[in-house]
């Protein structure tokens, strides 16, 4: 596993034992150096999401600063995307919404033959109070199923179908578009820390391969359950300015809309990643 040492002047404290890290002294506008990104890889495959505070982006810094962690993802369905920009998506919700982006558990687009690797999300108007959101760690969701549940789970894949979730969501009239479907491994190992994660999740997740269907569907239900176990979660209240950036190889996260009709708004920007494996040789 490389360095996980932050660069000089960049200091993290854990959010929680499981589940993400604060970062102060780093400005996320200027353009960063080798060390820097490196060191924040390296703190994201560890803590799963990484949080900052008071942070000034333009759209395009906003952009410079995902390019430094990999290419630039466009999603498959979401429509809200910043005029001139079509790698940002607007997160919005107020008082018109009829939904908001990540309701459910999930790990981004994981319905994606590549999904990505991580999220950049900047926010920029709150709600008076709520509109927090979620982060779970899926290292910690896998070390904690029973022995003989993870060699059952190591080495079977599952269906994330961006079906269910996407057709008829975000626009009407949708009949002509297809949506990604694909098969990853139920576990996977993450290509940074060598480390072993759950990856299955409510929003995309709809059959484990080499299961009849009711065996699937039993399994999933109960690995969905665990997924949510408090213990392994970390919880973010945002503030304008605040930005997190996750990890979908280790965490899942989940957006809490109970501040309807207030508004809530920022930008995200997200990676391109590759395809999840499961290596059984590797060692953290
Ligand atoms: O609004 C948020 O806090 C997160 C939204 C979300 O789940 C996503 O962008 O994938």
């Amino acid at each position: 596993m490389p360095d996980t040492q932050p660069a000089p002047g960049l200091q993290l404290k854990k959010a929680t034992p499981h589940c993400g890290a604060e970062v102060a002294g780093i400005d996320l506008s200027a353009p960063l150096d080798s060390e820097t990104v490196h060191a924040l890889q390296s703190a994201l495959a560890e803590h799963g999401v990484l949080f900052f505070r008071d942070q000034t982006m333009t759209p395009d810094q906003h952009k410079a600063l995902g390019r430094r962690f990999g290419e630039l993802h466009r999603h498959p369905a979401y429509p809200d995307l910043l005029e001139g920009h079509p790698e940002i998506m607007i997160i919005k919700a107020d008082a018109n919404s009829k939904y908001v982006a990540g309701e459910d558990w999930h790990s981004d687009v994981s319905c994606d033959e590549e999904p990505p690797l991580g999220t950049i999300l900047h926010m920029h108007v709150v709600p008076p109070v709520g509109g927090d959101t979620l982060f779970a760690s899926m290292y910690a969701a896998y070390e904690t199923l029973s022995a003989p549940l993870r060699g059952m789970l190591e080495g079977m894949t599952a269906i994330h179908d961006g079906e269910p979730y996407y057709r008829g969501r975000y626009v009407g009239r949708d009949v002509a578009r297809t949506y990604p479907r694909t098969e990853h491994p139920v576990v996977v190992t993450h290509p940074v820390s060598g480390k072993r994660a759950l990856y299955v999740n409510r929003m995309f997740t709809t059959r484990i391969v080499q299961l009849s269907k009711r065996e699937s569907d039993g399994v999933l239900a109960m690995l969905f359950a665990h997924v949510e176990t408090p213990l392994f979660q970390c919880r973010f209240h945002w503030a304008p300015g605040s930005v997190a950036f996750w990890d979908n190889r280790c965490v899942q996260h989940h957006a809490l809309w109970d501040y309807y009709p207030h508004k809530r708004q920022g930008l995200r920007v997200t990676i391109k990643g590759s395809r999840p494996v499961f290596r059984p040789d590797a060692n953290p």
